[in-house]
């Protein structure tokens, strides 16, 4: 049980008025508690109160050490909704995880109709979101090992290579280097493929040269994961392709330039769109600069124009601009960054300049 991680979650259900909450989601319980469980179809829930007093509901199957709550165990069998709405207060709001399936929800609000619930999960998501020393470290290493292997894969392009060879190469160097997986599927893409962001690598695709070959990549460390975007070029650039890779990565540095504690999220985007949209490639960048990363690629909190919050020291996210030109390529230059006390740190070390492979 992580004690400091639960005090801060209660805390953020105080703010809301909150003194209950139901969480279910396995890695906010995970990051509470330490305990995985996978329940697929199956109930599971840990009931948060502000006395301290909390409930973890959990199926027979489910085999896991003794924890500090109290542990209401259920069968199949059992009438399980009716046990959590024996241990909630039928008087007070209810906060409610936005991952608890509706089957259990609804069946709790026809037994309970007087009881109110709201949505309560942005109290431990914005816990989620800024990092603690534990999962800095986690983070850090897993950007690590994707910078090592990005680079191999950038020596291992040879002529003849499919994308989804070298997706693969990635994907079994992740292995070697002892990741549990991915932290999402791997994108490879050669030339048109790359106007297509989240292009699936294809075993038919066959690079050819003066094309681009982008990468997007990302491994899990420890349950924390890592994503970073390189666009490399095979055997030859031409001038239009090297003016747009320096496009983004200007986009790119402008907007990481400006990170620190307190700047606004859509100032930071706003900085790597100043930079695209002046040069007359807007209409080839239509989503927003990065998101918010942790447990899963993917986590609350994006850098968008339309996110007005600021930044705090320990938040960590990614920076991704790009330029996607249909029928002709892409350009992606991402990292992930750490905001600090004073400023920020990268996560990945990779270069970025354009960078002819093959020759
Ligand atoms: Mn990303």
């Amino acid at each position: 049980m992580n004690n400091n991680r639960i005090e801060r979650v209660l805390a953020k259900m105080e703010e809301k008025n909150l003194t209950q909450m139901i969480v279910c989601d396995p890695m906010s319980i995970r990051y509470l508690t330490g305990i995985w469980v996978q329940p697929f179809e199956r109930l599971y829930a840990l009931l948060l109160k502000a006395d301290g007093k909390h409930t973890f509901f959990l199926n027979h199957l489910f085999y896991i050490p003794k924890t500090p709550f109290i542990e209401v165990w259920y069968s199949d069998m059992d009438d399980y909704v009716g046990m959590i709405a024996d241990a909630v207060d039928p008087e007070k709001p209810l906060g409610i995880d936005k991952e608890w399936p509706a089957k259990f929800l609804i069946s709790l609000q026809e037994r309970l109709p007087q009881m109110k619930t709201v949505l309560g999960s942005d109290c431990v998501d914005d816990c989620r979101a800024v990092k603690d020393a534990e999962e800095i470290e986690l983070m850090t290493e897993a950007s690590r090992i994707n910078d090592v292997v990005i680079e191999r894969a950038a020596a291992y392009v040879h002529d003849g290579i499919t994308e989804k060879e070298l997706a693969d190469f990635i994907d079994a160097e992740y292995k070697k280097m002892g990741c549990s997986g991915n932290s999402f599927d791997t994108i490879v893409s050669f030339g048109p493929n790359a106007a297509d962001q989240h292009h699936e690598p294809d075993s038919n695709a066959v690079l050819q040269d003066g094309q681009c070959v982008l990468i997007d990549m990302g491994c899990v460390w420890k349950n924390y994961c890592s994503d970073m975007t390189r666009t490399y070029y095979w055997k030859s650039v031409d001038d239009e392709q090297k003016k747009i890779h320096d496009l983004v990565r200007e986009a790119n540095e402008a907007a990481e330039a400006i990170i620190k504690p307190g700047v606004r999220f859509c100032d930071i985007d706003a900085e790597a769109r100043k930079v695209i949209n002046g040069a007359g490639y807007g209409e080839y960048w239509k989503i927003r600069l990065g998101h918010f990363i942790g447990q899963v690629d993917h986590e609350k909190g994006d850098v968008s124009p339309t996110n007005t919050a600021v930044a705090e020291p320990g938040m960590i996210f990614s920076i991704e601009p790009g330029i996607y030109i249909p029928d002709k390529y892409g350009v992606r230059i991402e990292d992930l960054v750490l905001v600090t006390e004073d400023g920020y740190q990268l996560l990945n070390h990779v270069d970025k300049k354009w960078k002819v492979l093959g020759e």
